[in-house]
């Protein structure tokens, strides 16, 4: 971690009286982790310090609230955006009216967009730079602190089992696990399911289509997930039923919502995002999302990831 950096974040939230966290539009576990365990940090830290926590949730959380931060506030604060690598997915219209930005990161460098930037993209989720930052500032770490961090770690890291997990993972986890992570129940909140959901998967599974050469895939539409009674976040489930399976080397869902068809392309070893480009998306190598016009392109598809198979 760059010290200079790291002393400088410290000396920031020091100096200013209001400090607003952003993170990414779509939330997931490490964005909110990162946002809530940082504000959690600095309140247990830095005392006085009014803190705000902007945009959407993904439960019910609703510490850290922002609807009475006014233009005249935000004005004079400091605002750290974690988790999110480029200006545009910012989950808050007002973030250029701040003061100064801060930003941190784990994701390539794409976006500069902070007048400070605190990225290491070798940390497999925002929280482990966050809680290592902590470790070195020698920040004490609530039980709360620590859980939303943890939450961050075990899910960016696929419980730890992603290529990019490495010491400083285990180290992170550490550190929060000797501040009061409670294991049996970050996983009951993280990973409890529903049973339709369960269900769901099962009848995604089997109209599974595997290509000889290794590509598997589910198409999905209205008729199929309708009957379910499920959120679109919940239908997705279906791409994961198609993961850790060694014939398959590439996998994805076309999901047909409101017209359109959505492609969410996953790998183990091959990098479909260079694909995904050609088919209006990208995201990371091995997991990226895309869109077709219609089930008529889905053999170009096809196509192109077997032409990512040697
Ligand atoms: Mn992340």
């Amino acid at each position: 971690m760059n010290k200079l950096l790291a002393k400088k974040l410290h000396y920031l939230i020091k100096k200013y009286q209001t400090i607003i966290i952003a993170k990414h539009v779509f939330p997931d576990w490490d964005a909110q982790g990162s946002a809530l365990g940082l504000a959690n940090l600095i309140q247990d830290n830095y005392k006085g310090k009014t803190i705000y926590v902007v945009g959407e949730r993904i439960d019910d959380d609703s510490s850290f609230p922002s609807d009475q931060l006014t233009l005249e506030a935000l004005g004079k604060a400091l605002l750290i955006v974690v988790d999110t690598a480029n200006a545009e997915r910012i989950d808050f219209e007002n973030f250029a009216g701040c003061q100064e930005i801060f930003k941190i990161d784990h994701h390539l460098v794409v976006d500069d967009y902070g007048n400070y930037n605190l990225v290491d993209d070798t940390a497999i989720a925002c929280t482990q730079i966050i809680t290592l930052w902590a470790e070195k500032m020698k920040l004490k770490i609530s039980p709360l602190a620590a859980k939303n961090l943890y939450k961050g770690l075990v899910t960016d890291s696929g419980r730890f089992l992603f290529s990019g997990v490495n010491s400083q993972t285990f180290q992170a986890a550490s550190i929060l696990m000797e501040n009061g992570v409670d294991l049996h129940q970050v996983q009951n909140e993280l990973y409890l399911q529903d049973l339709k959901v369960k269900q769901w998967q099962n009848y995604a599974f089997n109209k599974l289509v595997l290509t000889p050469k290794g590509i598997g895939y589910i198409v999905v539409g209205p008729s199929d997930y309708q009957p379910f009674n499920l959120e679109y976040d919940q239908v997705k489930n279906a791409l994961y039923t198609m993961s850790g399976i060694k014939e398959i080397k590439i996998w994805f869902t076309v999901i047909e919502v409101d017209q359109e068809f959505k492609v969410s392309l996953r790998s183990r070893d091959y990098e479909v995002n260079q694909v995904a480009r050609k088919f209006n998306g990208g995201g990371h190598k091995l997991a990226s999302g895309a869109k077709v016009k219609n089930l008529a392109e889905l053999p170009q598809l096809i196509k192109a990831l077997e032409a990512l198979i040697v």
